[in-house]
C-alpha cells in the first residue's frame, strides 16, 4: 500500500496514461481512487447527518418549526402556487407533507454526496458548499411568516457542525505524502489543508493512498455523534409536546350554555358505503400547511383581539374563554380544494365561544352598522393568516372560537387550543386553527395567506352533492341498487337532490332529516339497475332555489362546480 503512495503517475486520469507510469500498479491506484471517491461521498453524507442531527438538537431548545428541513419545507409550501398546492393535496392528501420532506432529504443527500467528493480536492469548496446550505436554511427559517429570531440558529449551528465534520473527514481522505516524511498521513493532512500542499494543488489529481483507519474512526464518531444529537433533540422536543398534551388532558369542557339539539332521528339512512352523518374526529379530513403540528400549552396560550374600531386591545387566556357562555353546534366544514365528489368535507359537533358576542363586547360594529373594519384577520401560531368578512361574522350565524370538537377539547391536528369555525365559508377564509391573534382591518389594506396565492378574498361554500355509493367502477348486481350520498349548502340548507342515469330524466332522491342548515344532508335514491355500463349523476338544489350548475370549474379561485358522476357496470 505504501508502495503505491509514491507513484509519480498520481495525476493520471486515463488508463492509457496510467499504463505509461514507470512504477506501481495503475489498476490498484484506480481502485483506490474509486474507493476514495466513494468515501468522499460518504463523508459528505455523514457531514449532512451531523448538520441535521445538531440542528435537531438546537431546534429542540427553540421549537420544532425551526428545524432546517421543516423551515425549508415550509418555505417551499409558502411559495407553492395555488394550482400546485391543489395538485399536491389532491394526489397525496395529507401525505403531501411527508412527500415534501422526503423530497428535501433526497435532494440534500445528493448534494451532500457531491460536496463530499468535491471536498476531496477542494476542501474549502466543500466547506463553503455546506455553508451555502446553512445559509439556505437560515433564509428559509427567516422567510416563514411565523418566524422567531432564534429560528435561524438550528440551520446556522447545524451548518457549522456539518462543515467541521466535512473538514475532519475529508482530511482523513487526503493523499498521503511520500514515505519517509515521517508523519502519519491523516494527522499531517488534518494539520494542513489540501490546497496548501505543493503535492495537492487541487487540479492535478492526487495520490490515492490515504489514512483509511483514521477515516473509519472519524466516520464512526461522526455517525454516532449525529445520531446521538438527533435522538436527544427528538426526546427533548417530545418533552415539550408532552407539556402541551398534559395541558389538554387537564381540560374539562364545561356544559355549554346553549347545547346543540339532539341530531334528529332519521338524519342517517345507514346505507352501507354512505358517509356517516357525524364524522368521527379521527376520520375528519385535515388540510393545513403545517409540517409540524403545533403543540401549544393551553396554560400559556393567549389570544389578542385588536384593530380598527376597537378602543383598546383585548387579551384572552384559555380560562377566560372557558368562563364565557359556550354554544354547541353541528357544523359541516368544507375545503375549497375539494374537487367535485372529493373527500374534504366533514361534519362535527363544535363547542365554542360565540365570536359575534366577543366582537360586540369589544365595541366592534359591522360595516353595515358603520364599523370601519370589513375584514377580520385570524393569525395562527404557525403564521397562517385567514381573512373573514366582519359582516358575515356578525350576521347572526354561529361563528365561534371553537374549543371542542365532538365532545373533546380540540385535537392538536384540528387546532388546539382554539380555532375559528364559521358556518357557510370555506376553511381557508374562516377556520383558522392554532389561533393566536384576531385583527380588525379592511380587505383593501390586507390580503391573507391564500389570497396572496391567487384564491378569492371571499368564498362562501358552493352547493355540492356527492355520490358515496356505489363507488366508481363498482359492479353491483342488477335489481335494486341504493344510490346514496351527502349534499351540502351550509347556512342555506339543502332542499332537493336529484339523480339521473345515462343522461335520462332526473329522479328526486329521498332526503334524510335535516339537522341544521349548517350541516350536510344525506340523500338516497333506489335504482332499478339493468345490466350493462351506466353513468350516475347527482345535483342538489339549495333553499334559495338555486340548483348546482353543470358547468365544470376547478377549485381555484373559489371552489369547484359541476355535477358529480360515477360510472358503474351492472352485472
Ligand atoms: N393554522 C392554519 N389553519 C388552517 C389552515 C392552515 O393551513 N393553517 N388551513 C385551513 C383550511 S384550507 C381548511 S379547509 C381548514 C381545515 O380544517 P381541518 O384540518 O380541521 O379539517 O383549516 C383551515 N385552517
Ligand atoms: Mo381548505
Amino acid at each position: 500500500m505504501r508502495g503505491v503512495s509514491d507513484d509519480p503517475g498520481r495525476d493520471d486520469d486515463s488508463g492509457a496514461q496510467g499504463a505509461l507510469t514507470p512504477r506501481g500498479t495503475p489498476s490498484a491506484a484506480r481502485g483506490r481512487r474509486a474507493l476514495r471517491l466513494v468515501l468522499g461521498g460518504l463523508a459528505g453524507l455523514l457531514s449532512a447527518a451531523a448538520a441535521l442531527g445538531v440542528a435537531e438538537l438546537v431546534s429542540a431548545a427553540i421549537r420544532p418549526q425551526a428545524s432546517p428541513v421543516v423551515a425549508v419545507g415550509g418555505a417551499v409550501i409558502d411559495r407553492t402556487p395555488a394550482s400546485v398546492k391543489d395538485y399536491a393535496v389532491r394526489h397525496f392528501g395529507t401525505n403531501d407533507k411527508l412527500f415534501l420532506q422526503l423530497g428535501i432529504l433526497v435532494v440534500l443527500a445528493l448534494f451532500a454526496v457531491a460536496l463530499g467528493m468535491v471536498a476531496l480536492r477542494f476542501r474549502w469548496a466543500g466547506v463553503a458548499g455546506v455553508a451555502l446550505f446553512g445559509i439556505a436554511g437560515v433564509l428559509a427559517a427567516n422567510s416563514r411568516p411565523d418566524r422567531h429570531g432564534a429560528d435561524v440558529l438550528p440551520s446556522a449551528v447545524g451548518a457549522l457542525a456539518g462543515a467541521a465534520a466535512l473538514w475532519l473527514l475529508s482530511a482523513r481522505l487526503a493523499p498521503a505524502r511520500a514515505p519517509g516524511d515521517g508523519t502519519p498521513a491523516g494527522h499531517r493532512a488534518e494539520a494542513r489543508p489540501a490546497q496548501d500542499r505543493p503535492d495537492a494543488d487541487g487540479v492535478s489529481g492526487d495520490n490515492p493512498a490515504f489514512d483509511r483507519r483514521g477515516f473509519v474512526a472519524a466516520a464512526a464518531a461522526t455517525a454516532a455523534a449525529s445520531a446521538g444529537a438527533g435522538v436527544l433533540g427528538r426526546v427533548l422536543g417530545d418533552r415539550r409536546g408532552a407539556a402541551a398534551a398534559a395541558s389538554r388532558q387537564a381540560i374539562a369542557l364545561p356544559r355549554p350554555a346553549s347545547p346543540a339539539d339532539a341530531v334528529p332521528r332519521g338524519s342517517a339512512f345507514g346505507t352501507p358505503g354512505l358517509s356517516p352523518f357525524m364524522t368521527s374526529t379521527d376520520r375528519f379530513y385535515r388540510v393545513d400547511t403545517a409540517l409540524v403540528v403545533p403543540r401549544i400549552d393551553a396554560g400559556t396560550w393567549r389570544l389578542r383581539l385588536h384593530g380598527l374600531g376597537m378602543r383598546r386591545d383585548v387579551v384572552y387566556t384559555y380560562d377566560d374563554l372557558l368562563r364565557q357562555d359556550l354554544i354547541e353546534r353541528d357544523i359541516t366544514l368544507t375545503c375549497v380544494s375539494n374537487q367535485v365528489g372529493g373527500p374534504y368535507a366533514g361534519n362535527a359537533r363544535w363547542i365554542g365561544v360565540p365570536l359575534a358576542g366577543l366582537l360586540r363586547e369589544a365595541g366592534v360594529r359591522p360595516p353595515s352598522g358603520g364599523g370601519p373594519a370589513d375584514q377580520l384577520v385570524a393569525r395562527s401560531v404557525d403564521g397562517m393568516t385567514i381573512g373573514t368578512p366582519v359582516e358575515t361574522v356578525l350576521d347572526g350565524r354561529d361563528a365561534m372560537l371553537a374549543l371542542g370538537m365532538n365532545g373533546q377539547p380540540l385535537p392538536f391536528t384540528h387546532g388546539f387550543p382554539v380555532r375559528v369555525v364559521v358556518p357557510g365559508l370555506y376553511g381557508y377564509v374562516s377556520a383558522c386553527k392554532w389561533l393566536r391573534d384576531l385583527e380588525l382591518t379592511t380587505f383593501d389594506a390586507y390580503d391573507a395567506y391564500w389570497v396572496r396565492r391567487g384564491w378569492s378574498r371571499e368564498a362562501p361554500i358552493k352547493t355540492a352533492s356527492r355520490i358515496d355509493t356505489p363507488r366508481p367502477f363498482a359492479t353491483p348486481k342488477a335489481g335494486r341498487v341504493p344510490v346514496a350520498g351527502v349534499a351540502w349548502a351550509q347556512h342555506r340548507g339543502i332542499d332537493r337532490v336529484e339523480v339521473r342515469v345515462d343522461g335520462g330524466p332526473w329522479h328526486t332522491a329521498s332526503l334524510a332529516a335535516e339537522d341544521t342548515t349548517d350541516t350536510w344532508r344525506q340523500w338516497q335514491w333506489d335504482w332499478d339497475a339493468t345490466a350493462g355500463g351506466h353513468t350516475l349523476e347527482v345535483r342538489a338544489t339549495d333553499r334559495t332555489g338555486a340548483t348546482q350548475t353543470e358547468r365544470r370549474a376547478g377549485t381555484v379561485p373559489d371552489g369547484a362546480t359541476g355535477w358529480h358522476s360515477v360510472v358503474v357496470t351492472v352485472t
